[in-house]
């Protein structure tokens, strides 16, 4: 198992950076809580059992419940594809992708977004598995240059292998910052996909223009130029990943783009009523949760939570003058007055804010939280890295629970249930189900709807008890289940 050994005084700034993109973990006492988490419990284990269903994952990132009633997940550093027994924890190697895909060390990048298409096993001809990775698309040449596709394959029952692949995107942004990477198969047969803003206006990034709110040109489109789908969520055509006739058209073209302004949106998923949820990790506040809906805008990097001026401004590094942001030295919290503010407020365009926001705070809050430093301060600020959504449906066996989404934090180490309104289009109330010093990153459900799978990360910085950031993970690189007694 590979550990992240580090003092906490001397974090490497790569290191510091890769977390940061991964998501971080908040505090649970005494830590830093907006006022919109006040309803949150304080966690137990109440009427649940906690087993671990296996462990040694290289990162799972998604977590999927297959008709062949194994968990499947996509191995983040692990760079493969892998189906566990969820009885015995026994893994099967679905499909290796050891120096086809792209990893970093640390980093966000690597084997990503997982979906099957419901078909699946269900002897249509329909036995395709979808996955998002991270690649070189130039190995021949001394430079990474990262990429990110997203690759059909076909399931063999016989041998429990993926095969067959078939590329339906190429060429979209990649880095070891802000990838988001969740793919979703859609109630319409369309594949929905949320691709990160790739950090850019922070750390190693920090001159590089936030382009969440750019939209594609025509030219681009045709030239297969796919820059400006940072901070957006796609929608592809499932057979070949070309562009659905009926995506919205923005500024005068129809793109893969189907809603745009986020940061790093790691939750997507869609309700019954066929409502569709994502979660988007706030910059030092309010992480959100937003329902997405065709052609809409969601603000990032004008707006972060609510337009509400509180507590963030959008700084925008590569417009400094006069002295270029090239000669500037990025800090997370004083930045330099060459750079220009804009506040929430100045900006007019049209917005659909979030239905639930975590991490809210005021314009008076203090980032710099002496328990963190100013190396680590990203553990202690108010937001939780909210890195899943999972909708839990009305015929599940946790009546409580029906018509919620159940959402995974990685700096909170934490699971939370948010029930949903009766209409499904907003969060009533918020319920910290779970929490332990372990970055969790995705969930997958029983069809029973009564074991909660909950896949980890293995390595990374989490908030302790005390709030402090700590490297220790208590279940590194696992699947857990939690199970109603
Ligand atoms: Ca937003
Ligand atoms: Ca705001």
């Amino acid at each position: 198992m590979r550990r992240i050994r580090i003092a906490l005084t001397a974090i490497p700034a790569a290191l510091v950076l890769n977390i940061t993109q991964a998501g971080v973990f908040p505090v649970t006492a005494g830590g830093p809580t907006g006022g919109d988490t006040s309803d949150a419990s304080t966690a137990s284990l109440d009427g649940f059992t906690k087993h671990v269903v296996t462990t040694g994952l290289g990162n799972p990132y998604e977590i999927v419940w297959g008709p062949d009633s194994f968990l499947w997940a996509t191995e983040k550093s692990g760079r493969k594809i892998t189906r566990v027994d969820p009885q015995t924890g026994a893994k099967s190697t679905a499909l290796d992708l050891t120096g086809k895909a792209w990893h970093t060390e640390g980093g966000q990048d690597g084997v990503l977004g997982l979906a099957l298409h419901p078909e699946l096993l269900k002897n249509k001809g329909h036995d395709y598995v979808y996955v998002s990775y991270t690649y070189d698309s130039n190995p021949s040449d001394a430079e990474v240059d990262q990429r990110l596709r997203i690759d059909r394959y076909t399931y063999d029952s016989k041998t429990g292998t993926l095969g067959q692949p078939k590329n339906l995107i190429a060429g979209l942004a990649s880095g070891t910052d802000h990838q988001s990477a969740r793919l979703r198969f859609g109630p319409d047969g369309k594949l929905y996909y949320t691709i990160g803003d790739q950090g850019a206006n922070q750390l190693q990034h920090f001159c590089e223009p936030n382009r969440a709110q750019w939209l594609p040109t025509q030219e681009q489109i045709k030239a297969k130029d796919w820059i400006a789908y940072r901070g957006k969520t796609l929608r592809l055509n499932a057979d070949d990943g070309s562009v659905p006739a009926d995506n919205p058209v923005l500024n005068g073209v129809r793109s893969h783009v189907w809603s745009y302004g986020f940061r790093n949106a790691q939750g997507l998923d869609f309700g019954t009523d066929g409502t569709l949820y994502n979660s988007d990790q706030g910059p030092k506040t309010d992480d959100e949760v937003n329902v997405l809906t065709k052609g809409a805008n969601y603000g990032w990097p004008y707006v972060a939570g609510y337009r509400d001026d509180k507590a963030y401004a959008f700084r925008p590094w590569s417009a400094s003058a006069p002295t270029p942001c090239a000669d500037l030295t990025y800090s997370d919290l004083k930045v330099p007055e060459s750079v220009p503010q804009q506040k929430e407020t100045d900006w007019k365009g049209t917005f659909t804010p979030p239905v639930r926001t975590f991490g809210t705070v005021g314009n008076n809050h203090n980032f710099a939280d002496p328990q963190c430093g100013e190396q680590l301060a990203f553990i202690c600020w108010p937001s939780l890295a909210n890195s899943s959504i999972t909708y839990y449906p009305e015929t599940g066996g946790i009546t409580k629970w029906r018509d919620s989404l159940l959402m995974t934090t990685l700096k909170d180490g934490s699971v939370y249930q948010l029930k949903l309104t009766d209409d499904n289009k907003r969060v009533a109330k918020s319920t910290k189900l779970w929490t332990a010093q372990n970055r969790y990153r995705d969930i997958a459900l029983s069809p029973d709807g009564k074991s909660v799978y909950v896949a980890t990360d293995s390595e990374g910085l989490v908030r302790d008890r005390n709030g402090a950031p700590a490297t220790t993970l208590e279940n590194p690189g696992s699947i857990l289940v939690f199970r109603l007694k």
